[in-house]
């Protein structure tokens, strides 16, 4: 039966996404699962904790793994963020290790390599050479040889652009050769392991990364106080802990506006992903040296 033939060759696995900040792990999830389940922004350490997205068809289902960028920081948020991305490769079925071809091979992303290459890494090694659209086509094939050379072993190297969903396809392609044959372990329509709740500190936290400078969103995190379903909809009341006395009214804004700002921006995405309507309350405290302080970042889930 036909049924019965496909659950036979149904490959489902976990896919870990590897990559030092900003190569666009997050984009490249999202775009497969068709929801934004990981915030994305232009400034580095967006991820902060490991997040799963769930894209599933007929014939596959790969679990990833959006991890927070491996980078060096010594606060013990960074140092959670990094162990939290080197865990989710002990957990794997396959590596997709990123990288952003759009600017030069750095030193970091060359030990990132060296650390995961042949005889150090059991699983399989896909290399994603993402931002394809934005890269000199001149580079790509040094690029390429240079990969060839730093893991000659690796089991692919994809070209991808994100963003643009080229060449996405082939990479899924390539990922599912190597999942095991298993049945599926999330329903299809799970996209993610994210509470709502988790997703809106998320959304709101992914404003505050889009509008505020410097330090500040580095230093910044979001706690939901209340996630209420309403008759129309949710209505959620969110704590911006902010590092600083004097962050607070840069966050706030002249009149509040920055924090409307924010809050609206928020509010509309979460619309689009819960698909009804929310309303969003935000508060701002200052809550100095939240990221140092271990029994806080547990609290926020951040405790890697
Ligand atoms: N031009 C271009 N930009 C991309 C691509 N993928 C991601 N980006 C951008 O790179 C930045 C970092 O992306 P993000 O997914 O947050 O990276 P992550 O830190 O690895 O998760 C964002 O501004 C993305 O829009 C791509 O394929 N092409
Ligand atoms: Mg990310």
């Amino acid at each position: 039966m036909n049924s019965q033939a496909s659950t036979e060759l149904f490959r489902c696995g976990i896919v870990a996404l590897l990559g030092r900040p900003n190569v666009g792990k997050s984009t490249l999830m999202n775009g497969v699962i068709g929801a934004k389940v990981a915030i994305v922004t232009p400034k580095p350490q967006t991820t902060r904790h490991r997040i799963l997205g769930i894209h599933t068809d007929t014939s596959r289902q790969i679990i990833f793994i959006d991890t927070p960028g491996i980078h060096k920081g010594g606060k013990q948020l960074n140092r959670n963020m990094v162990r939290v991305a080197y865990a989710a490769a002990g957990e794997a079925d396959v590596l997709a290790i990123m990288q952003d071809v759009s600017i030069p091979l750095d030193r970091g992303t060359r030990a990132l390599i060296e650390r995961f290459a042949d005889g150090r890494s059991p699983q399989p090694r896909i290399h994603v050479l993402n931002k394809v659209d934005k890269a000199r086509k001149s580079a790509l094939l040094p690029r390429l040889a240079e990969m060839q050379r730093l893991d000659p072993n690796a089991a692919a190297f994809v070209p991808v652009s994100a963003r643009k969903g080229m060449r996405v396809d082939a990479l899924l392609d390539e990922l599912v050769k190597y999942l095991p044959v298993a049945p599926p372990v999330y329903k299809p329509g799970w996209y993610t392991d994210q509470s709502q709740r988790q997703l809106a500190a998320e959304y709101v936290r992914e404003q505050i990364f889009l509008a505020m400078q410097q330090e500040i969103p580095f230093q910044t995190a979001v706690d939901i106080e209340a996630f209420r379903e309403s008759q129309t909809g949710v209505e959620i009341e969110a704590v911006i802990l902010v590092g600083g006395e004097r962050h607070k009214p840069m966050l706030i804004g002249k009149g509040g506006s920055r924090m409307k700002s924010i809050g609206t921006k928020a509010r509309r995405g979460l619309e689009i992903l819960f698909g009804c309507h929310v309303n969003l309350k935000l508060w701002v405290k200052v809550d100095p040296g939240w990221f140092d302080h271990p029994g806080k970042l547990h609290d926020l889930g951040l405790g890697g």
